[in-house]
This record gives structure tokens, sequence and C-alpha cells, in this order.
């Protein structure tokens, strides 16, 4: 089983207008509402493929009754921890042109007794798990070392660690030293503590962070595709082109693509195919987070994965 933290679940909303202009009234054409925030996410695409996964995190109020009935419809196993406050509503405003303007609430606030139950739940959860997925941001009320601990409790369990955050929690998080990570460029270079010149220095960078206990790291380079530090050895991977309808949720698919592959016991080459078919599957549904697995299977040949290094 996979196992996906969300601590700061969300109702991803989905609106389609024509144009958004601001300061004016914009009447929306079509909108989507389903249970999202990144680690959920990962959990409908994971479930998609077929492959068991339980998503957990807090969620509470009404928007989180929404979100675990949503889950509940979609097939996906659930055990939240409740908590007092209310879930967030994350907004993605999609143009006719296809450009997004996402809207990001900050959250509930968590308390002590609430952290404490999440560290229970999550040590009986990650002993049934090959995979443990944490993944987006932190409430408020959580320290930045809290990533940290939730996976030195899965750790210890025995679980493969997947941690996708940013800025400080993902610097935090890493002293735990996660199986995953895929942070961006800005993040790498804070973490050589100097600034990355080209593709070479960023392959550089990452086979020396791989010398730190980080197994594996993938960064985005946009239309680039992707490069991957895994165990020393590095590698380019080129997305297939397509029409991109809605990209949000792209990496939440990648993740869980890998999740998918690591589970599964496919070799890195595998794993990096499978997580780039589905990112790129993902931005071919108007909805955030979600592919069609015949998207996923037909792209997997049109990936290219080369060995540089
Ligand atoms: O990756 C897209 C997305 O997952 C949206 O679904 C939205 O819920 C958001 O990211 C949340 O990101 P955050 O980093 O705030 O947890």
């Amino acid at each position: 089983m996979i196992v996906t933290v969300t601590l700061n679940a969300a109702i991803d909303k989905t609106y389609h207008l024509p144009a958004l202009a601001a300061g004016q009234v914009s009447r929306v054409d079509r909108v989507y509402a389903e249970p999202g925030g990144k680690g959920i996410n990962v959990a409908r695409v994971v479930a998609l493929q077929g492959v068991p996964v339980l998503a957990t995190g807090f969620a509470g109020g009404s928007n989180g009754d929404f979100i675990e009935r949503g889950l509940t419809r979609q097939g996906i196993a659930h055990d939240f921890v409740k908590i007092e406050g209310e879930s967030r509503i994350c907004l993605n405003i999609m143009d006719q042109d296809g450009v997004s303007t996402e809207l990001l609430e900050p959250g509930p606030t968590i308390a002590g007794q609430e952290m404490e139950a999440m560290r229970e739940k999550l040590a009986q959860l990650a002993a049934r798990a090959k995979v443990v997925a944490f993944s987006g941001s932190l409430p408020a009320g959580v320290p930045k070392s809290f990533y940290a601990e939730l996976i030195g409790i899965a750790q210890k369990q025995g679980a493969v660690v997947f941690l996708d955050t940013s800025g400080e929690a993902l610097i935090r998080g890493a002293e735990a030293k996660p199986y995953f990570i895929k942070p961006n460029e800005d993040e790498v270079a804070q973490w050589l503590g100097h600034s990355i010149e080209d593709e070479n220095a960023l392959k550089q960078g990452l086979l020396r962070l791989n010398e730190t206990g980080l197994p594996c790291i993938s960064v985005s380079m946009g239309a680039q595709g992707s490069l991957t530090a895994f165990h020393g050895a590095c590698y380019r991977v080129r997305a297939p082109k397509v029409d991109a309808v809605n990209a949000v949720g792209s990496g939440d698919a990648y993740v869980a693509g890998m999740a998918v592959g690591t589970a599964q016991g496919l070799p890195v080459e595998e794993c990096l195919r499978l997580a780039t078919a589905s990112g790129t599957a993902n931005t071919l549904t108007a909805r955030a987070g979600y592919v069609e697995p015949e998207d996923v299977k037909r792209l997997l040949d049109e990936v290219v994965v080369e060995r540089i290094g």
C-alpha cells in the first residue's frame, strides 16, 4: 500500500472562464470541486492506476467533510485526523487561453493534541505501507521540523519516504533523509550555497546532494524536461510534447508515478518513465491532480530517459 499525507488538505476548485478581468465581474462557465492539496492529488493518481492507496492528513469543518465524502465517492481509502479548524479552499482560475491563476488559502491552525494524534496515526499506517508520500505546505501552528519528525516515524516502521514540499519545510524535512525529494533549482542552489549556471552545474550539485544521504532527487527544468540524481547516477528525462489543458497538479501526478514504480520495485529508469507519463497525462485533463489511465499507458513509450553520468 502507498500512504499519502496531506497536512494542509483542500477543496481544489477549478473555475473555467473566458477571461479574468481584475476589477470587473467575470462569469464562470464550468466549475470543478474536488478533494485536493498535493498529497490527496497523489492518492487520486495512484488509485487511478489501480494501486492500493490510503490518504491521511488533517481535515476539519464542512470543507473537511466534503474532502472525505469526495474521496469515498472516488473509491480512495482515507483516515484523517479530524481537527477543530476548517480545511481550506484552493482556487485555480483558468481562462480560455489556458492561463492559470491560483489562489491558495493558508488553511487552519493545528493544535498540539491534533499533531500528537497525527504522530500516532502515522505510526500505525506506515507499518502497513511500502511508500509514505508527504506532500504540500504546512498549516499554521505546525513547526517547520514536523515533516522531519513524521519522516522519522515512517522510516522507523520500514516505509520508503517521499517528501514533496518547498522552502523551509523542505530544507528541515530533508534533514531526516527521505528517499525521494523534488526541489526546484533555487532550493538546490540554496542547499549548495551557490547559484546554478547550467545543466552540468545542476547535475554536479544533485550528485553532491546524493552524497549527503538523499538517494533520489528530481528537479524539473520546465520545457527542458527533468534531471534526476539517483545513488550517484544522473538521468535526463524528456516528456512528450502535448497540448496542455490544465497543468495544475502535474507535479503531484509525477510523484504518484514515482511512488507506484517504487512500490512495485521497478528500476529507476522505469519509475522516471511512469512519473513523467503521469505528470504529462495530468496536463491533458481539465481537472487538477487527475489522469486518464489510458493516457499514462500511451505516453509511457514517448518518454525519453537518458543516463548522463
Ligand atoms: O499542486 C497543485 C496543488 O496541489 C493544488 O491542488 C492546491 O491544492 C495546492 O497545490 C496546494 O499546495 P500547497 O503547497 O499549498 O499545499
